[in-house]
This record gives C-alpha cells, structure tokens and sequence, in this order.
C-alpha cells in the first residue's frame, strides 16, 4: 500500500498514524495537493490527501474511508466495540473532525484566496464554527484519561491530538491553549508516542 500526502495535513496525519498502529505495512509518499499538484494528479485525478493506493492498484480517498478499509485488511479497529464507548468516541471525533475542518477553511482562505477577495461574513462563521467545536472538545477530554501508552490509543485520542497539533502550528493564537488546558495537556502526552513522533507534523 501508498499512503499519498504531506504530513502537515492533519488528515494524511491521522491516516498514517492509524495504519502504524495497525501494524499496515504501508509506503509513504510525501506528495503535496498543492506544489506538486501534477504528480498528485497522475496518482489520484481528483487530488485529495490522503489517498491510498492499495496493493490492487486501486485508490482510496478520505480519511476516515482509507482507515475503514486498513481496519477491516488488518482484521481489528481503533474504535471501541461497547456500545457507549464507541458513542462517546464517536462524538469527540466528530468534533475533532468538525474543528479539523473549520481549521483548513480558515487556513485556506487567508493563504489561498486574494485578501481583496475574501469575504467577512464568512471567514466570522468559519471562526465561530471552530471555536464551538474546541470548546465542546474541551469539555469532553477534560473527562478522559491520557492513554498509559500508545496500545490503548483509540481513533478519537489520534485524531483529537493531530487536529489540536495542527492547529495550533497553523493558526497560532486562534485558539488558546489557556482556554483548552486538558486538549493541550493531553496532546502533549500523546505527541511523545513513538507512532506520533515516528510520523510528525510537517
Ligand atoms: N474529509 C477528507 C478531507 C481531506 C482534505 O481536504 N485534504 C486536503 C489536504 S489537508 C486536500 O486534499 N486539499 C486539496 C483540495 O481539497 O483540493 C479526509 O478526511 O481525508
């Protein structure tokens, strides 16, 4: 398998940090959607990170579907099987996914769009948006435990860690690490797995 993107997005991030923990062999390439947009094209047209080239040639995209077909190939899952726990992780991914994407829309439109051409309103909501889903996020790791080590990891505690992780590098200031005290504490716990250090933002 190739696992295609850079790893200062968040969601290539949480791809290749789930199929490390899935013991996926997989190869990395660390092709941009952005600067090196005709080789990604030639990899997957639609240019989206993460994709996956899996070993019969065909290509997935989205993270969340890349990890879906790496659970059921590796025969196990980062989610929880009893039924509250997998509700509650799936709340916190959804947040964290919600905030994930409020995030790149905020990046997007300051970096990609002309200043003369953005528009307020929306960059106000953008902000909005993300700010509501860290601060539930907050409420919701200041109840969870900081895993004792990287083989109870769980999908939320990964893609909770990477999006703070990337926001922070990304929009420094935006959203205070003083006002999420456990999301700051508990990422930084978790940065310091190897799987999490073996596979860096940016
Ligand atoms: N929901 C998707 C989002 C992926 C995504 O938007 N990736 C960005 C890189 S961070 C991308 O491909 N941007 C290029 C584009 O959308 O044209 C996922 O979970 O993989």
């Amino acid at each position: 398998m190739r696992l295609i993107g850079m790893l200062d997005s968040p969601y290539v991030r949480r791809a290749a940090i789930s199929l490390a923990l899935l013991d996926m062999p997989f190869r990395h390439e660390s092709v941009s959607v952005f600067s090196t947009f005709e080789q990604f094209r030639a990899i997957n047209p639609v240019v989206k990170a993460p994709s996956l080239v899996c070993d019969d040639g065909i290509v997935l995209m989205d993270s969340s579907l890349i990890i879906d077909y790496a659970e059921a190939v590796a025969g196990r899952s980062l989610m929880p099987s009893e039924l509250g726990a997998r509700q509650r992780a799936l709340r916190i991914i959804g947040l964290a996914l919600a905030a994930c994407e409020k995030a790149v829309q905020d990046v997007y439109e300051h970096n990609l769009r002309p200043a003369e051409k953005q528009h307020q309103p929306w960059l106000d909501r953008v902000d909005g948006q993300l700010a509501r889903a860290y601060a539930l996020l907050e409420q919701e790791i200041a109840t969870r435990a900081v895993p004792a080590d990287a083989s109870t990891l769980t999908q939320a505690d990964v893609t909770t860690a990477v999006v703070w992780t990337f926001t922070q590098a990304l929009l420094p200031g935006k959203v205070a690490p003083a006002q999420h005290p456990s999301l700051a504490a508990f990422t930084a716990a978790v940065e310091q797995f190897d799987v999490f250090r073996n596979w860096p933002h940016a």
